[in-house]
């Protein structure tokens, strides 16, 4: 009786959440080959061309990419300890983070030669920036912000949805203004609002590419890599291992 009580509640809570924050669809404007053996952790773009970070220990990498080919047009290869995660650029400088290992890379944004490094504490999941600051991810509901010139911890968003915290998040990316984070392990990419942490919008991108258009039966291929190009406006979504990388337009569905 508890039990049947407190799930009735959850879903009424879960059908409230679901109307008031907005839900959006995609629509593919583009498809582009992804290379299968990036396991996606980060994707940007800086001055125009498309940059990506890979993970997994052994196979963690920073590339430039050519958006239309998928070919990989110069990388730099992380030590094999460690597992690569989110990466952004900071004026010339390209920072790419690590998994469980508590320390950032610096790269020279032309020729990927390492410049510096710097540590955290917790796990490093996804980064992005703009003009004034970095915002990190950790799997948990807080998104960092650290200072884009010292990369030390400023403050930390607490995001939420109707009040509940939405833990996992991962590849990040601002658009116009808001955060986009990937949800780890769902088809799901929450539009957050910087000040309040807020959720302002939930993607779905079910079905975008379906599991048994992966290419694999790997359960870690999953959503993940947003990128946004700001002076032609378009917005590109792939996922880890995927062998497709989508140019997508947001389509309201409520
Ligand atoms: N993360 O990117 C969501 C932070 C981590 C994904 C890790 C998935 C593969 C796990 C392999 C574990 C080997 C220690
Ligand atoms: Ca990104």
């Amino acid at each position: 009786m508890k039990i049947l009580a407190s799930l009735a509640l959850a879903a009424v809570s879960v059908t409230s959440a679901q109307a008031a924050i907005p839900v959006y669809g995609f629509f593919v404007k583009a498809t582009y080959p992804h290379d299968t053996q990036a396991f996606t952790q980060g994707l940007f773009f800086r001055d125009g061309q498309l940059y990506e970070s890979t993970g997994q220990k052994g196979h963690s990498s920073l590339r430039k990419v050519d958006l239309k080919s998928g070919k990989v047009l110069q990388k730099k290869d992380l030590a094999d300890e460690y597992f690569g995660e989110g990466a952004t650029a900071v004026g010339d400088t390209i920072v790419n983070i690590t998994w469980q290992s508590n320390v950032g890379f610096l790269f020279d944004a032309k020729t990927f030669a390492l410049k510096g490094r710097f540590n955290y504490k917790g796990e490093g999941w996804g980064l992005a920036s703009d003009a004034k600051h970095v915002y990190m991810s950790d799997g948990t509901n807080e998104i960092r912000i650290l200072d884009p010139k010292t990369l030390d911890e400023q403050r930390r968003i607490r995001v939420t949805a109707e009040g509940k915290p939405i833990t996992q998040l991962n590849e990040l990316e601002i658009v116009d203004g808001q955060i986009f984070a990937n949800v780890w392990g769902t088809d799901v990419i929450a539009r957050i609002d910087p000040e309040t942490g807020n959720v302002v919008g939930w993607i779905d991108c079910t079905n975008l590419l379906p599991p048994d258009q992966r290419g694999t039966t790997n359960p870690d291929a999953v959503l993940n890599g947003i990128a946004y190009e700001p002076k032609q406006h378009r917005l590109y979504v792939t996922g880890k291992l995927w062998p497709k990388l989508f140019e997508i337009e947001l389509v309201p569905v409520q």
